[in-house]
C-alpha cells in the first residue's frame, strides 16, 4: 500500500498526490456504506489497480476536520469577504469565526478590495474585529495592498480559503503567488454576487511546507452543534467579563447583572456582535428542543 495525500475530489473520483505525481483513485465500498467523507486534505493509504490509478483502504487520522468548506488536516482558515462588490455579511463573518474556533482551527479575517472603498469604510468593518483579539488582514488582490502580509501568514502552514462567492478568494491566491492560475470570475451587475466560479475545494502547494485550498463560495451556514453554554466562550471579548455576571452559567441573555450585556451598553463589546451571539443562542436552543 501506499500513502498519499488528497487533493481533490470529484465525481466519484479523488486524487491522491504521492510525491509529484497524482493518482486517480475510487473509493473502497466500506467508506461508501459508512457514509464516510472522504476529503481534500485527507491522508489516504492506497492500493495500486494500474499505472497511476488505485483504491483507497483507509483514511488516516485527522488532525483537523473543517463542515463548510469540507477539508481536513487544516490549521487554520482565512475568512475571506470583500469590503463592497459583495457587501460584507457580517453575520456570515461571525459565524465561520465560530465554526473556526470550534473545529480548532486559527481563523485570520481578510477584508479585500479596499481599492473599492474609502479608509474610513475599512477602518469601520475592521476596528470590532481587531478590538475583539482577531488577526485581520486589509487586502487588495488589484493594487497589491496587504499581499506580502497575507503571504507571510500563509508560510509554513496548511490554510483553507472560504467565504462569500465574489470575495476574490481565488484572486488573493492568485496575487500571492502567480504561478496558480486559479480561474476567477466578475461579481454579478445584475445581483451583485459572486458567479460561483471556484467548484471544487483543492489543495495546492505554495512551497514546501505551504499549503492552500481555495474553496468554492457560500452564502449560508448552519453553526455545528455546539452545547449553548460554550457559545460565549467562542466570542473571545465577552470572555474579560462573562466571570462577572451574578448568576453561574449566565447565558448573557435576560439574566440580571450580566456583566456581558452592561459591557454591550458601556461600548465595551460591539452592540452587532452580541445581536449576532443572540441568534446564534437562539438557533442553538431551538435545535436542542428539536432533539
Ligand atoms: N476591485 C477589486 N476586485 C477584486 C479584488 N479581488 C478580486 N476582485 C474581483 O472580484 C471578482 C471575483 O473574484 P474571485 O477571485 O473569482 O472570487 P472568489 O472568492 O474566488 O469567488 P468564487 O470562486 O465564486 O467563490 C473578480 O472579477 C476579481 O477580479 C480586489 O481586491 N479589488
Ligand atoms: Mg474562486
Ligand atoms: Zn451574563
Amino acid at each position: 500500500m501506499r500513502q498519499g495525500t488528497v487533493i481533490k475530489a470529484y465525481s466519484s473520483f479523488y486524487y491522491v498526490e504521492i510525491g509529484d505525481r497524482l493518482w486517480e483513485c475510487r473509493l473502497r465500498g466500506k467508506f461508501r456504506l459508512a457514509k464516510q467523507n472522504v476529503l481534500p486534505g485527507d491522508r489516504v493509504m492506497l492500493k495500486e489497480t494500474g499505472d497511476l490509478t488505485g483504491v483507497i483502504e483507509e483514511v488516516l487520522p485527522r488532525t483537523s476536520v473543517l463542515d463548510r468548506p469540507q477539508v481536513a488536516n487544516v490549521d487554520q482558515v482565512v475568512i475571506v469577504f470583500a469590503c463592497a462588490e459583495p457587501d460584507p455579511q457580517t453575520e456570515l463573518l461571525d459565524r465561520m469565526l465560530v465554526s473556526a474556533e470550534f473545529a480548532g482551527l486559527l481563523p485570520v479575517i481578510c477584508f479585500n478590495k479596499v481599492d473599492l472603498v474609502d479608509e474610513k469604510t475599512v477602518e469601520d468593518l475592521i476596528a470590532d474585529y481587531r478590538r475583539s483579539g482577531y488577526t485581520v488582514l486589509e487586502t487588495s488582490a488589484v493594487n497589491g495592498t496587504g499581499t506580502d502580509s497575507l503571504r507571510r501568514c500563509l508560510q509554513g502552514r496548511t490554510t483553507v480559503f472560504a467565504g462569500p462567492s465574489g470575495s476574490g478568494k481565488s484572486s488573493l491566491l492568485n496575487a500571492v503567488h502567480p504561478g496558480l492560475r486559479l480561474k476567477t470570475g466578475k461579481v454579478s451587475e445584475k445581483i451583485g454576487r459572486g458567479r460561483h466560479t471556484t467548484r471544487f475545494a483543492e489543495l495546492l502547494k505554495l512551497g514546501p511546507d505551504s499549503l492552500v485550498v481555495d474553496s468554492p463560495g457560500f452564502s449560508s451556514l448552519h453553526l455545528p452543534d455546539i452545547d449553548k453554554q460554550y457559545l460565549a466562550g467562542m466570542f473571545p471579548e465577552f470572555t474579560p467579563y462573562a466571570g462577572g455576571c451574578r448568576f453561574n452559567g449566565c447565558l448573557h441573555r435576560a439574566e440580571p447583572e450580566c456583566a456581558v450585556k452592561k459591557a454591550v451598553d458601556e461600548g465595551e463589546v460591539s452592540r452587532e456582535r452580541y445581536s449576532h451571539y443572540l441568534v446564534f443562542l437562539e438557533e442553538l436552543i431551538s435545535r436542542e428542543r428539536r432533539y
